[in-house]
Order: C-alpha cells, then structure tokens, then sequence
C-alpha cells in the first residue's frame, strides 16, 4: 500500500512516500522515499536497515549474513539499544527493545518534501523489571536522517534507571583508510583491554586492530572522513553523553555467525547514547530525548 498526503502545497512527485512491505524473512517494513533519499525500516527492533540518499552509496552498512528472525537481532543498519548496553548476567546482550516488533503509530510525509514515522515498542512482559515506561522512535527522512529515541517514566513515584545507545553502523570505501574526528581529549573504556579507563589522545582516530571503546561525558559531534568514497558522514547528536566505537577486526569478525568475515573492512560502528556511567535516571514523569542527525557531504 502507498501514501502520499496532499497538503495542497508541494508537487505530487515532491512529497515523500511511505509503503509497507514485507521485508526479508517475511518481516513487516516500511520503505520511504523522498525526492532526496530512501530509507528502510523494519517493525522488528524498529530497526533502520538502508538510508541512501541519490548519487551517493548508501550511509549504512548491512550484513550480507544478517538474519531476519523474530526474536534475533539484525546485524547492521541501525540497532535500537534499550533499555540496557552491553552484557547483562542471564539476560540478552544490548536490551530487548532490538529484537521486539514496534508498531507504527503515525507516519506523516510534510509538505517540505520530508517524511516522518513514529514507531512505539508495546508493553513486554521484559520490561516489569522496571518502572513503567513508553517508548517512541521518531525517524525523519530527508537530505539526512534525523532519530529520536523518547523515553518517558510513566510511573507516578519510581526513577527509572536504564541505558540507551543507536547503535549506527556506517557503510565505509575502507576501514583502514577513514578517520574519525571529535573524540581528542575524551576519556573512554576500552573493552578491547578489559574496560581500562583511557585518554584519545589523537586528532583523528585510525582503525589497525580491534576498537571497541565507550567514550564517555562527550556531547560533541563526530566525523568520519571515508578518503575511497569520497565522503564526509556527520553524526550530530543532543540528549546524549557518550560515544562508542567499534569494529571487531579479524577474529572477531569470524566468530560472529550474523557477519561476514571480510566485512569488518566495509564498516565502522560510531554510536550515540547514554551508556555506563552516562546511564539515564529518569524521575517520574520524566521523559528523556536522544536525537541524532547522520548526514553527508563530498569530501573537499
Ligand atoms: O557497541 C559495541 C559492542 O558493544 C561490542 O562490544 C560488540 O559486542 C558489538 O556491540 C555488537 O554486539 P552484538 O550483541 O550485536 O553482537
């Protein structure tokens, strides 16, 4: 089924398109089309799997292997992690919001040309561990992509204490060949060696081995500068104190069954969220913001 809501003002052709498809592994999704751009996102984990935007690769990586399973993650794209970050004892690593269906709330292409879809994560039984809570997903397509993760505590007298991270992994020429800007100075932990607490001393981060580090208290935006194709991928953000870093480099990449062994060299994870010490402690009634912004531009 496809939608274009006339607002009397742009073209026809000018305003943005949702259509509802079944995606791999018959798993409902939504295409949206923009006279910029076109994006992808499944019901299942609310999970963005392609932004592209014409004459320009596609912004986001994707796993060849991904699977496409209820109740299993999807392997690139961009994953919703919530309401935790990491390895929790007895429970799934990164939350249950990834591999739980969404629904869809409202879509609403504007008569700027952009489109907008809200998604809401339904009430699961996993989430009685914690105060009561809604959570919507507000995805913006146009020339860039723009996501908002909305959380608010519905509890009258309980915080809610809970973690949150988009989980973006960037489609890159060659991952020996980027860097990533924004991070100098910043103290991070670095998981690669056991979560010791370390200083980037460096202007612009090179990837040579493993990186899995959790940036910590930085709001700045980052930028990823990819020399073979051409671009430069900025991932503004509000709402949002930590960074993380990851590309599992060659052993990793073969222990993971979702992920080609080659493919650690076309993808780099630069992430943006509330994690570890940056955790979010919500009081009742409160609600809490996590915007991104992913856009390109040609590298000068
Ligand atoms: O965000 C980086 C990280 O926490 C890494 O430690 C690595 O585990 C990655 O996430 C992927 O996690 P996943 O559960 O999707 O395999």
């Amino acid at each position: 089924m496809t939608t274009n809501a006339s607002a009397g003002k742009a073209t026809p052709e000018a305003l943005g398109r949702v259509t509802f498809l079944d995606g791999q592994g018959e798993l409902p999704m939504l295409e949206i089309s923009t006279a910029w751009s076109t994006a992808e996102i499944y019901l299942h984990g609310a999970h963005l799997t392609q932004f592209k935007k014409q004459h320009e690769p596609p912004l986001l990586f994707m796993s060849q292997c991904s699977r496409f399973t209820e109740g299993q993650p999807i392997r690139g794209g961009i994953p919703v992690i919530f309401p935790w970050f990491g390895a929790r004892e007895g429970l799934a690593q990164h939350g249950f919001a990834r591999v739980k269906a969404w629904e869809l709330k409202e879509f609403a292409p504007a008569p700027d040309g952009s489109v907008s879809v809200r998604l809401r994560l339904p009430d699961y039984p996993e989430a009685a561990a914690y105060a009561a809570f809604t959570a919507d997903y507000i995805v913006t397509v146009n020339q860039s992509l723009t996501l908002q993760l909305v959380i608010t505590n519905q509890s009258p007298d309980a915080e809610f204490i809970f973690e949150n991270c988009l989980h973006t992994y960037f489609d890159v020429g060659d991952v020996t060949a980027i860097s990533i800007r924004g991070l100098k100075g910043v103290s991070y932990l670095d998981k690669v060696a056991g979560f010791v607490e370390k200083t980037e001393t460096s202007d612009a981060l090179r990837i040579a081995s493993e990186v899995d580090r959790i940036y910590q208290n930085t709001t700045g935006t980052v930028e990823i500068l990819d020399p073979r194709l051409g671009r430069k991928i900025l991932v503004e953000k509000q709402g949002s104190a930590s960074t993380v870093v990851w590309n599992p480099w060659i052993a990793k990449a073969r222990q993971m069954p979702d992920f080609g062994d080659e493919e650690y060299e076309r993808m780099i994870c630069v992430e943006s969220g509330n994690v570890a010490s940056n955790s979010i402690s919500l009081p009742p009634g409160g609600t809490s913001t996590l915007t991104v912004k992913l856009s390109s531009e040609t590298l000068k």
